[in-house]
């Protein structure tokens, strides 16, 4: 049955083990969408190579990656979940995009810049031209929104621009995708170094808290957080960047705003509020990662959930490569 709810699409790299960046910034809000909209969520497996992978652990991820989608709330049955290098129209349309997309555009991607740096002997060029598939990804299934956090928003505002120009040569081609970036969780802050983003890669396992490590890890890791040598609990990300990463961090996972939980820390010591912040993360984490192992032991069950989730995407996909090749000027036979 064709399903002309607008779309709803994003997905995840499995190029480490996901943070609770990850997860408060998209896959946590991604269940939100799957009444109203018609969702796509891709294990982006292709785009993880632009880093060199050890292969046996991608493989593995990519189970794992697609058991915490499940875990965390997404219904195979009422979400199309898939692996990115299961549906080939992805690279298909990243090369019929590259032809419109600039080589000045891509040099000013700040995630390119960043990555070059942390790979210097690797700048691929995989790395570089990285936007381009994540704007195929997004484009091929006429999306509407794309639930991100903040880091990918220069992607899809090039995403965004490369609609613009494909749709002026020929138009009516692509639905014009929007940004959806929470208001409170889009940028999680890495607990060593409070002024980066937490990210999954990070070396230094302090910096990041897992979706799947142990709560004795969590409340470790939360316990050695940098903060300041000031000692008041205040949202302040300019003068306080540890202090006020770990009260977005409360404040997501306990569902209270900003404001409720600076009161309830109002007069305590920053090892008492660490601590609580620890806490709620492991309440909440705990239901996510039992749920999760289920899922993981069922190897079959989710070599069946890929296999249902490329068939309906791959549908999905080539009706609009086939429309774009027949725009362009190829021949479809
Ligand atoms: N620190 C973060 N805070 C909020 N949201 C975040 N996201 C990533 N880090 C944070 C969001 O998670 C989704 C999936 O990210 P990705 O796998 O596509 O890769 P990324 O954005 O490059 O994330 P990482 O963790 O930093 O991965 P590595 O280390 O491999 O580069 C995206 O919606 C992203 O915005």
């Amino acid at each position: 049955m064709i399903d002309n709810r607008p779309v709803s699409y994003s997905g995840v790299q499995p190029s480490g083990n996901l943070t609770i960046g990850n997860y408060l910034g998209a896959i946590k809000n991604f269940p939100i969408y799957s009444e109203q909209y018609k969702c796509f969520y891709c294990v982006v497996d292709q785009h993880a190579i632009t880093v060199r992978q050890v292969p046996a652990e991608l493989r593995r991820r990519t189970y794992e990656t697609l058991a915490l989608y499940i875990a965390c709330g997404l219904d195979p049955e009422k979400n199309t979940l898939y692996v990115q290098s299961h549906v080939p129209a992805h690279t298909e349309m990243a090369w019929m995009l590259n032809c419109f997309t600039m080589f000045g555009e891509l040099s000013r991607m700040t995630q390119f810049k960043d990555k070059s740096q942390k790979h210097a002997d690797n700048i691929n060029a995989g790395l570089f031209t990285y936007p381009v598939l994540m704007a195929a990804d997004i484009l091929l299934y006429q999306t509407n929104v794309v639930p991100i956090g903040h880091d990918q928003k220069q992607h899809l505002e090039l995403a965004r621009d490369i609609v613009d120009r494909f749709n002026q040569l020929y138009p009516d081609t692509f639905t014009m995708p929007e940004p959806i970036i929470a208001k409170s969780g889009a940028k999680i802050m890495s607990l060593a170094e409070p002024t980066q983003k937490m990210s999954k890669s990070d070396e230094n396992e302090n910096a990041v808290v897992r979706i799947l490590d142990a709560p004795d890890a969590i409340m470790r890791k939360f316990k050695r957080a940098v903060t300041d040598s000031d000692s008041e609990i205040r949202f302040d990300p300019e003068n306080k960047p540890g202090v006020s990463n770990l009260l977005t961090i409360y404040s997501c996972f306990s569902g209270k705003t900003i404001e409720e939980s600076e009161r309830e820390f109002d007069g305590k010591g920053y090892g008492d509020f660490k601590a609580a912040v620890g806490q709620v993360c492991c309440d909440k984490l705990i239901p996510v990662q039992e749920e999760y192992r289920r899922i993981l032991a069922d190897k079959a069950y989710l070599e069946e959930v890929m296999k249902k989730g490329a068939d309906e995407a791959s549908y999905y996909a080539r009706k609009t490569l086939s429309k774009v090749r027949r725009k362009l000027g190829f021949v479809n036979l």
